[in-house]
């Protein structure tokens, strides 16, 4: 790709044509070689949206939830973009797509955008395109960005936490005590809430929650805010749209914004870095013919000095050009 035709791409980013956009993110799962060079131009372009997580469990109402927030946002006359990173339950597909009807009037606004994106990649491929794809809605100039990642503690979609604003998706059901309590869920998100309130239990959820948040350890960070909501009923969701836009407000005061940009971009450095060292490995030990096997069972050489090899290989490589 010519330079001028990455100029032309990030202008048509920047005029938020739909299909340019698209276009950009399929770039850069894709890892195309010409991505990395679409990314550095639009960085001076970036930081100027609200990234919000949105992560929980399967089947809690994410997807639903986020279609919501994203309905309610263009009443408050806010661009959105949509960033969905959930196998089991795709934005565009799954609980949605029983009913078109929602989707449809999202589906023809030109200041929504939504893409989901698939587990395709490999280590670190997936956050690195997760990354990507919010810069891209961000020199698009989206309001907000949501992001919806399932589930809590996998590194590979667990890009939710690095958010501006974290929400936390609980339902009740689910072993009410032991999905609170687990993995310190309750720890990374701003907001918990407690989606499905139309199903019995919802309440006690609320009360279980509470009752963590009060044990817990004290934080720099303020306390994490317990809403409920019915996505489904499209009840509660006003209200936690204001908690969202509240939290962005304190967080931006308080320098929280700036410690989770920094979160941010720490992890997308990191990402970046996984996935070449990653591919670079890869690339060398599926090699049949370049016989590293041979040498190792021969006792020529340890894993350990294979790998030093390696890195040896990959810094030249770098230094090369
Ligand atoms: N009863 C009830 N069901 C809901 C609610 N929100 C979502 N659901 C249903 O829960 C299922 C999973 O929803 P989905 O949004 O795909 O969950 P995700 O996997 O977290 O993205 C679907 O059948 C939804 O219709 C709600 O507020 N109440
Ligand atoms: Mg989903």
């Amino acid at each position: 790709m010519e330079r001028c035709e990455i100029d032309a791409m990030i202008s048509g980013i920047r005029d938020n044509r739909p299909g340019t956009l698209a276009r950009a993110i399929s770039m850069i799962e894709d890892e195309e070689p010409d991505s990395a060079h679409l990314l550095e131009g639009l960085h001076p372009f970036t930081g100027g949206s609200h990234v919000v997580g949105i992560t929980g469990p399967p089947g809690s109402g994410k997807s639903t939830l986020t279609d919501r927030i994203t309905k309610h946002l263009r009443k408050r006359s806010k661009s959105v973009g949509v960033v969905a990173v959930d196998p089991t339950s795709p934005f565009s597909g799954g609980a949605l797509l029983g009913d078109r009807t929602r989707m449809g009037d999202l589906a023809t606004d030109p200041e929504v955008f939504i893409r989901s994106m698939g587990t395709r990649g490999s280590l670190g491929g997936l956050s690195r395109a997760v990354y990507g794809a919010i810069k891209v809605l961000e020199a698009a100039a989206k309001d907000v960005i949501l992001v919806e990642t399932v589930g809590v503690g996998q590194s590979e979609v667990d890009i939710a936490r690095v958010a501006d604003t974290v929400v936390v998706v609980f339902v009740p059901g689910l072993g009410d005590d032991v999905q609170a309590i687990k993995a310190g869920i309750t720890e990374i998100g701003d907001l918990l809430v407690v989606n499905k309130a139309d199903l019995p239990g919802a309440s006690r959820v609320e009360s279980v929650l509470e009752s963590t948040l009060n044990l817990a350890p004290p934080r720099e960070e303020p306390a994490p805010k317990i809403a409920s909501a019915s996505a489904e009923r499209d009840e509660g969701v006003e209200e936690l749209l204001d908690l969202i836009e509240e939290h962005r407000n304190l967080a931006r005061e308080s320098g929280l914004l700036e410690l989770r940009r920094r979160m941010r971009a720490r992890a997308e450095i990191t990402a970046i870095l996984a996935r070449r060292v990653s591919r670079h490995t890869e690339g060398y030990l599926s090699d049949g013919d370049n016989g590293w096997y041979r040498r190792l069972t021969r006792g020529e050489v340890s894993p350990g000095e294979l790998a030093e090899e390696l890195w040896s290989k990959l810094l030249g490589q770098e230094s090369e050009g």
